[in-house]
C-alpha cells in the first residue's frame, strides 16, 4: 500500500502543459488577423513601451504609444546616459549601464528628447490619445 505511488499529479501536470501550449497556439494563429486589422493600434497596444540605450543611440529612435502608457528606458550601454526632454517636462538621473528610468504620458503630443550627456543623442516619444485609433 505504501510502496504504490499514484501517477495521477504527474498526468495533470501534463495536461497543464497541453493546455499552456494549445494556448500558444491559438495566440498565434490569432495574431496575424489583428495586425491585418491596424498594424498601427496593434503595435501600440502590443509592444512593451521600452527604449534600449545601446551603441549611444536610442532604440527605437521614435516610439509611439497611448496616452497614460508609463515609458521605460533602459541603458544598456556601457557608458552613463541622461534623458532629458526638450521641454523640460522629464528628466533623469544619469542611467549607469543596466539602470533603468521610467515616465509616464499623461498628455498627448510629440516629446523630443535627448541624452544631456551627449546631445547628439536624439528620440522622441509620440503620445496619441486614448481612444482615437483611426
Ligand atoms: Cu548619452
Amino acid at each position: 500500500m505504501s510502496t504504490t505511488i499514484n501517477p495521477a499529479p504527474r498526468r495533470r501536470r501534463i495536461a497543464l502543459l497541453l493546455g499552456v501550449v494549445g494556448a500558444a497556439s491559438l495566440l498565434t494563429a490569432a495574431l496575424p488577423e489583428l495586425t491585418a486589422a491596424g498594424a498601427a493600434a496593434v503595435t501600440a497596444a502590443a509592444s512593451p513601451a521600452t527604449v534600449q540605450i545601446d551603441n549611444f543611440a536610442f532604440l527605437p529612435a521614435t516610439l509611439t504609444v497611448n496616452a497614460g502608457t508609463p515609458v521605460t528606458w533602459k541603458n544598456e550601454d556601457d557608458s552613463p546616459h541622461r534623458i532629458g526632454d526638450k521641454n523640460g517636462t522629464f528628466t533623469s538621473a544619469a542611467l549607469d549601464t543596466d539602470d533603468t528610468f521610467s515616465h509616464t504620458f499623461a498628455a498627448p503630443g510629440e516629446y523630443p528628447y535627448i541624452c544631456t550627456i551627449h546631445p547628439y543623442m536624439v528620440g522622441k516619444i509620440i503620445v496619441k490619445p486614448v481612444g482615437k485609433s483611426s
